[in-house]
């Protein structure tokens, strides 16, 4: 199995923490430099489409890419632990959480959307970190809003039991030190993070321990 990476990726980060929980390295990681365009080189292409990362490719050839449907594929192949609750009502509420962060937060702020605000509408840095900022602020405002409300959460988003909503919401905390979000005045986000982050499988595939990552976000 060969993992599509790099250090900053968050969306890699979910696929890196749901590979540890499962207990499955893969034999390659290979590099994307997402600083030097290396998604867009023609090689790369050819594997996704969308030059994104991450991509998985198994020993028989086969690409996965989007990280959810990687990280619901690990889980179905490798059911143990399991990342999804088994009742219906809980699963949604667990793919609601990592949705809001997944598909309506993270897509408005990765390097082609920043890169275009800058190129084609001339926003310098410090717009550009303007708007990522904004888009990240709003999802830790209803991520709270979402997690402090519910008698659903416990000591995770879910319950007691890891779910893809807390790898999602480790992925939102990581991305949130970057666009400068102080996650301290969302204490329930904050405590389930710390909580995460003592955790093995979490603390292993943070952005900052991967090869190429500097010293602070
Ligand atoms: N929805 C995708 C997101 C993919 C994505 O945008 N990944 C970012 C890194 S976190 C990327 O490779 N971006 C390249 C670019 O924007 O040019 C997923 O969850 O896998």
């Amino acid at each position: 199995m060969k993992l599509f990476s790099y250090w900053r990726s968050l969306a890699t980060y979910r696929v890196r923490i749901a590979l540890n929980l499962k207990g499955i390295a893969p034999d390659e990681v290979i590099d994307v430099n997402l600083h030097q365009g290396a998604q867009r080189a023609e090689a790369f292409r050819q594997i996704n489409p969308m030059m994104a990362l991450p991509a998985l490719i198994e020993d028989d050839g086969n690409v996965l890419f989007e990280s959810l449907a990687i990280i619901e594929y690990l889980d179905e192949t490798h059911p143990n632990p399991p990342l999804l609750p088994k009742d219906p009502r809980a699963r949604a509420r667990v793919r609601g959480l990592a949705q809001l962060i997944a598909c309506d937060t993270h897509p408005l702020i990765v390097p082609r959307v920043r890169e275009y605000l800058a190129d084609e509408f001339h926003a310098d840095e410090a717009a550009v970190m303007k708007w990522g900022h904004h888009w990240h602020q709003a999802a830790m405002i209803a991520l709270e809003t979402h997690l402090a409300g519910s008698p659903q959460t416990g000591r995770y988003c879910q319950g007691d039991t890891i779910t893809l909503a807390d790898i999602c919401l480790a992925g939102q905390a990581a991305g949130a030190a970057y666009f400068k979000c102080d996650i301290a005045p969302f204490p329930t986000i904050k405590r389930i993070v710390d909580t995460l982050m003592t955790n093995d499988a979490f603390a292993r595939a943070h952005p900052l321990k991967q090869p190429g990552a500097p010293a602070s976000p």
